[in-house]
């Protein structure tokens, strides 16, 4: 016995991570008996193949309409459908969402509106939604900020006794930066209700994997905190949605938080600004095309006798009809008056925020004169 160490052996193992992540259907759809959780209901699974295959539409969507310069920059999830759709999907009415840029799929999947959710990433507007009437926060771009944001959030529902529990998405990435660190101590030492849901989606921008950690998994991180850690295949929607479900449960119960690290890839470039062939081996992405969370999931549904071709005609047709509402609300032009954005920086604005709104008022009054 280490009377210094408050964790039995036990706990300590179960803090680990299994070997091989969670997976309940595997990558050709056939469905993998698991000691531990149970595969989600014909409906719930129908529910997640819906929300990816509408997920999947308007994330192509999005990428042509950033071609066609209607947004200013999309960060794909096409291939990470499966980590947005369960895991919102996983969320009580009660709970919060902290996304990152990458997480539109997530966000609208919550309910908030198409076109105000674009806001942001069109670049005319800070975040197109309030964050308090969908419980979700603005999409995160500085790295792990947000899950700190949503640790205090989480701290603050417990400590107003509220059932809340917090849902943080981050990337792989964002796992080196000291805001992360942060947030899970905190976490774990105020037992606040968050689960944190890393998506592994191997890269950030050029940076593999292999150059952002030494640890066997990022899930194994979490035993450092003194929280478990759980590995699931982050292209299976049914595991996801089982392992994220628990770990909202014990959260509730007051049982703390939990690091979720879904193993995906991210099959587009980083952003429309990159360019991946210039890191990346074409034969890399071609071999996690099969691994698609759309593919394995028809297959499973068709099997079952729980998808036909008219509920997938269906589903395609509804797919379509959300990527023509943004096609034609982002090709309205909008009326921007750039004096706006000084406001909302400071309640009270800042001398050097005054004459910054007052050069850029003379340049454009001296633009409009010419
Ligand atoms: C604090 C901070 N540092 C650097 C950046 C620049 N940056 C934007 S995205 C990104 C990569 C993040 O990778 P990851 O966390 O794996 O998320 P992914 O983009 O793969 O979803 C970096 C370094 C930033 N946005 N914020
Ligand atoms: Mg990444």
């Amino acid at each position: 016995m280490r009377p210094d160490v408050a964790i039995g052996e036990l706990s300590e193992r179960a803090m680990l991570p299994s070997e091989h992540p969670v997976c309940l259907i595997d990558e050709n759809g056939r469905p993998q008996p698991d000691r531990r959780y149970a595969l989600p209901s014909a409906e719930q699974l129908v529910a997640g193949y819906r929300g990816m295959v509408i997920g999947r539409r308007i994330n192509d969507q999005c990428s042509a309409l950033v071609r066609q310069g209607r947004l200013a920059v999309y960060p794909s999830s096409h291939g990470q459908e499966a980590c947005q759709l369960a895991s919102v999907l996983a969320l009580g009415d009660e709970d919060w969402l902290f996304p990152t840029y990458r997480d539109t799929i997530a966000v609208m999947a919550r309910g908030v509106d198409l076109l105000e959710t674009m806001v942001l990433l069109r670049g005319t507007w800070h975040s197109g939604y309030d964050p308090t009437k969908y419980r979700v926060a603005p999409q995160a771009t500085p790295l792990a900020t947000q899950l700190l944001h949503a640790v205090g959030v989480a701290h603050a529902a417990t400590l107003q006794g509220q059932k809340t529990v917090v849902l943080a998405l981050c990337g792989d990435g964002a796992t080196s930066e000291g805001d992360f660190h942060e947030a899970l101590n905190f976490a774990a030492v105020f037992n606040a209700p968050v689960v944190f849901l890393v998506q592994n989606n191997q890269y950030a921008i050029s940076v593999p994997l292999h150059r952002q950690t030494k640890a066997p998994s990022l899930a194994h991180k979490a035993i450092g905190y003194g929280m478990p850690g759980v590995r699931v295949d982050g292209n299976d929607f049914a595991a996801l949605q089982a392992v994220v479900t628990e770990a909202i449960s014990s959260a509730r119960a007051g049982q703390g938080p939990t690091l979720v690290e879904a193993h995906t890839y991210r099959i587009e470039a980083h952003t429309n600004a990159d360019d991946a062939a210039r890191y990346r081996d074409q034969s890399e992405v071609t071999e996690w095309i099969p691994k698609d969370p759309l593919i394995r999931m028809k297959t499973y549904l068709t099997d079952a006798g729980l998808l036909d071709s008219d509920l997938q005609k269906l589903i395609e047709h509804e797919a379509n009809e959300q990527a023509a509402v943004l096609r034609h609300g982002l090709n309205k032009d909008v009326e921007l008056d750039p004096a706006v954005l000084f406001e909302h920086v400071y309640s009270v604005p800042t001398p050097q925020l005054r004459e910054q709104a007052a050069l850029l008022a003379d340049e454009l009054e001296r633009e409009d004169a010419q």
